[in-house]
């Protein structure tokens, strides 16, 4: 499709031009949280009038976004109006962390997902289907190679989890995404994996859009992010399982308390959420991609619909449920996210940064290392307790450097 047609659903729907268009129905983000550092990091920015509020180019913005309407495209590979328009959009600023970041290890191919296994870090790269398992002194070893990963575009090997002796792994493969697992053997520099098997397959694949992150839950269950693999209708189609947050058993069934008899949708209306996390009190987080416009942070209901493709960001209309916080693209582009302490930590590609979210206050937010490390895919957090960060500047669309792309430790404190 091109990306300046006019997607039917836009045209028939008056709510979303609306959204998009407005100023925003709640009070723009702003940017900065509570706390000590916050505070410098806020003087500073005051001090160099980088402080982020709507601004009338933001607007201005939204505003020819009608004009171009809600089309199907990519999100950050190869895709022209999401890396032409940040000139449009706030500038990037610098946070001035009070520490700085230290590098566990570099020279990955674009990592998309960092786990544990025991104390083994484990990475997924998206494009070479390498599974690898990182060692103390920063070496990495290879467990595996993932088989039928077709990477182009958005897909490849993407989401890893661990759980009761298998290593988990959402694949795009030639004609769809599938979640497979592998048995575990041994530990440390010993850990190898048995044969495959498939949890969940049949998840619509496209060369965007494809989700990719799984979890479980507190619940064990495991929890699954699928993108609507750029055919947007899906994501309202409960019968699909593209533009949808899954839940199933560690064996792939449905579970009996599952919200739609039956299925696996948990929620659905979703575009391409790539971040999940569950606070201690239970409360699911997720991060996802809008389209030209707003990319969310939202809560995840069970049977919830989040709206997409007939509203985008927060619309308030009662028959969807907003996000509790949105964000511009281009300061964004939301994919890994975990939880650590009091505050939720999202990866942000296109924003080239690391957000901080108080769970006490989740409509505000802090921009951490802004384009100081690129484009960063995932975050979590260590057995120890320790903020991960993955860098993602090998995956095409970045500008690595001869280290790239690194895993860092990233000071919360
Ligand atoms: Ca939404």
């Amino acid at each position: 499709m091109d990306a300046h047609s006019v997607h039917p659903t836009c045209l028939a729907d008056p709510d979303r031009p609306r959204c998009q268009a407005g100023p925003p129905s709640h009070p723009f983000p702003v940017e900065v949280g509570g706390g000590r550092r916050t505070r410098q990091i806020l003087m500073k920015e005051r001090k160099t009038g980088m402080v982020k509020r709507a601004s009338f180019t933001a607007v201005a913005l939204a505003f020819a976004l009608i004009l171009t309407g809600c089309t199907s495209r990519p999100d950050e590979a190869g895709e022209p109006a999401r890396q032409a328009s940040p000139a449009a959009s706030e500038p990037v600023t610098a946070s001035e962390p009070v520490t700085k970041p230290k590098v566990v290890t570099s020279g990955l191919e674009a990592p998309w997902s960092i786990i544990f296994h025991g104390d083994t870090p484990l990475v997924s790269e998206r494009d070479s289907g390498r599974i690898l398992a990182l060692h103390d002194d920063g070496t990495t070893s290879e467990i595996t190679t993932v088989d039928d990963v077709r990477a182009a575009g958005e897909g490849g090997l993407l989401g890893l989890a661990d759980h009761d002796g298998y290593l988990y792994a959402y694949v795009t493969a030639a004609s769809e995404n599938r979640i497979i697992r592998y048995p575990l053997q041994g530990d440390g520099a010993q850990l190898a994996v048995g044969r495959a098997e498939t949890v969940l397959d049949g998840i619509p694949a496209g060369t965007y859009h494809n989700g990719g992150r799984i979890a479980f839950g507190p619940d064990g269950m495991l929890y699954a992010t699928t993108g609507d693999n750029q055919n947007s209708d899906n994501a309202q189609d409960r019968a699909s399982l593209a533009g949808k947050i899954l839940r199933m058993t560690p064996e792939g069934d449905v579970p009996g308390d599952n919200p739609f008899d039956g299925s696996h949708v948990y929620s659905y209306g979703h575009r391409n959420p790539q971040g999940i996390a569950w606070a201690a009190d239970g409360t699911m987080y997720a991060t996802e991609f809008g389209q030209d416009t707003w990319d969310e942070l939202n809560i995840i209901k069970p049977g919830g619909n989040y709206g997409w493709p007939i509203v985008e960001g927060i619309c308030k209309n009662r028959q969807y449920i907003d996000p509790v916080q949105q964000w511009r693209p281009a300061e964004a582009s939301p994919s890994g996210m975990t939880i650590l302490g009091d505050d939720i930590w999202v990866a942000n590609l296109r924003g080239q940064s690391i957000r901080q979210i108080p769970l006490s206050a989740p409509s505000t937010s802090t921009r951490h290392y802004v384009g100081q490390y690129g484009r960063i895919s995932d975050v979590v957090v260590t057995p120890k307790g320790k903020l991960w960060a993955a860098t993602s500047n090998t995956d095409g669309t970045g500008r690595p450097n001869q280290d790239d792309d690194r895993i860092l430790t990233i000071p919360t404190e």
